[in-house]
């Protein structure tokens, strides 16, 4: 239980910001180690990335057993997951029922954003206050579970406030049911967001126009519905699935092949790509070892995924403008149902920036350089400030009045993703420096909540008052990621991992991309070299 004084002040042992993945897991472990806890969550419900993403066809684009917790085998039992990926709506009541099964509610307070966390040197305490009142809480541990792909990228259009129809953002869909029927719609962007919404969307709408800045590349998904034989299966098999699944790269999807894309003749590299474009999605990726590495193979692999777009899509101009010129992987992949055939309906019309960009908005609809297109509803498919944006809207301050915008003007530096240098008690689920959004994302919450749960516990039973990346660990660890990063196709075309979705944002590659194995044996050798790196008083 906290305590609470008569100047409207709560204090805790810990605080997590944000209710998605992350923020539940860790909550209920610092729960189960017996700390008092409290989280702050700014939508009126649990589910952070999957609370606000309601857009038509949300779905995960990871299988759902394996986007799930593994902390819990009665969880794991009593839960059915009907598809072979869940959609948004799913995965949201699963959420729902983790947080009231293990008894979360409670400690969440919702509607609430937290404003600002500053470290008090002196009584080595973090102090939070949030838009809600003056009320002040303290705690001796700040966590951050703000999500990595949280805060909404709403484009500096001209002309933004002139239009006067309807708009929403994929990121901040609104609860109710949005009807399209009738409708004259635009949808800007072309990622996963609108990959999965356009086909829905065009299914309803009068007119779809679907404007395009980059082409991107896309794998059917073949979803389907989860057969209770195959559900059986993984539940008797759970912690062994789970374990294997640790052993993978990206820590989820089938096992990678290990031949190179160059090494095998045309037949036999042809058959292998059937065969993960058979199994669908992003296991594609892993069709061969060098696909992110080799840029001739990488060209393979984009050549046999130009040959299905061109199977798919009737009017042949029209395929030029949906290849990307981009290498497979350097822009995060899609995983689509229907989406290329959707170019086929009489009223969908791509609008390709490369023949005509948007100009402006306008009262009726957007403007491009060669026409006005009236609309009555624009959906912005538009992306998100990754990694950094949620924490950038926070105002946190570390020792020194130091604070983590000024800290990370140059690019976020961190600490194994976990932490860094001069904020100490801070840790950050998922963050900048980690592998989380380059592999299965659930996975990863759960190695990070582990990790930052044991090193709690590791300091309430050693007394410690307070554990801080070293400055030296720290910039070894940024420069090992740009390291990495830099010996593959990733960091050569205008991603999100580096920023550069974002105008002035700094472009840094920001995800560790060496691998979940690697990087989970790192933090364990970490901890049984007595927390090398970190400080600890
Ligand atoms: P993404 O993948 O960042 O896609 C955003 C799209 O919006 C992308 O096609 C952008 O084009 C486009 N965009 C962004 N700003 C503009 C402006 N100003 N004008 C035109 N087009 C623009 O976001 P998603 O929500 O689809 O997916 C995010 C992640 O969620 C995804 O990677 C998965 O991990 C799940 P660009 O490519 O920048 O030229």
């Amino acid at each position: 239980m906290s305590n609470k004084s008569q100047e409207e002040h709560e204090v805790y042992d810990a605080i997590v910001v944000g209710a998605g993945f992350a923020g539940l897991c860790m909550l209920h472990r610092l729960k189960t180690v017996g700390l008092s806890v409290k989280s702050f969550e700014v939508g009126t419900g649990v589910g952070g990335t999957w609370y606000w993403n309601r857009y038509p066809g949300a779905r995960c684009d990871v299988e759902s057993w394996e986007y799930s917790y593994g902390f819990s085998e009665e969880l794991e039992q009593e839960w059915n997951w009907s598809e072979r990926y869940a959609a948004q709506p799913e995965i949201l009541s699963y959420l729902e029922h983790v947080a009231e099964r293990f008894d979360l509610y409670d400690c969440i307070d919702f509607n609430t954003r937290v404003k600002s966390a500053t470290f008090d040197e002196s009584e080595t305490k973090w102090v939070i206050q949030t838009d809600q009142s003056e009320k002040r809480f303290t705690s001796k541990y700040c966590i951050m579970a703000t999500g990595c792909l949280s805060s909404a990228n709403i484009p500096k259009i001209e002309g933004f406030s002139d239009y006067q129809g309807e708009s929403f953002h994929t990121g901040n869909w609104p609860k109710e049911k949005i009807d399209f029927s009738k409708k004259k719609v635009g949808i800007i962007g072309t990622g996963s967001s609108s990959i999965q919404a356009t086909p829905i969307v065009a299914s309803q709408a009068e007119q779809l126009f679907v404007f395009q800045r980059t082409p991107n590349w896309s794998v059917p998904a073949r979803n389907a519905p989860m057969p209770a034989s195959e559900l059986d299966k993984i539940k008797a098999s759970y912690q062994s699935l789970r374990r294997e699944q640790r052993k993978l790269p990206l820590a989820a999807q089938r096992p990678p092949n290990r031949a190179s894309a160059l090494e095998v003749n045309a037949e036999q590299r042809k058959e292998a790509y059937e065969n993960y474009w058979e199994i669908g999605g992003l296991s594609f990726l892993g069709a061969f070892k060098d696909i992110a590495t080799n840029p001739e193979a990488n060209e393979t692999a984009k050549k046999f995924l130009t040959r299905k777009i061109e199977e798919t899509v009737l009017d042949k101009d029209l395929v030029k403008k949906l290849i990307p010129d981009h290498y497979l992987g350097c822009k995060r992949p899609c995983s689509d149902t229907g989406y290329y055939a959707t170019f086929n309906r009489k009223n969908v019309t791509l609008v390709d920036s490369r023949d005509e960009p948007i100009v402006r908005l306008s009262k009726d609809g957007i403007v491009s350089a060669k026409k006005e297109y009236r609309l009555d509803s624009i959906i912005f498919a538009t992306g998100f400030d990754a990694m950094t944006g949620s924490l950038d809207k926070i105002d946190i301050r570390g020792r020194n009045n130091l604070t983590l915008t000024k800290k990370w003007e140059a690019g976020p530096k961190t600490y194994l993703g976990l932490g860094t240098a001069g904020f100490p008690n801070f840790f950050v689920i998922a963050g900048p420096g980690s592998p989380s959004v380059l592999a299965n994302m659930v996975v990863g919450i759960e190695q990070h909540v582990d990790w930052i749960g044991d090193c709690i516990q590791y300091l309430e039973d050693n007394d410690k008052k307070q554990i801080d990346p070293d400055p030296s660990a720290e910039s070894e660890w940024v420069e090992h990621v740009n390291e990495v990063a830099s010996r593959t196709l990733y960091t050569g075309c205008n991603n999100w991992y580096l920023g550069a979705n974002i105008p002035g944002k700094p472009r840094v590659f920001m995800p560790y991309i060496g691998g979940f194995p690697k990087y989970v044996r790192k933090c364990e050798q970490v901890v049984e070299d007595g927390y090398v790196g970190f400080n600890i008083s």
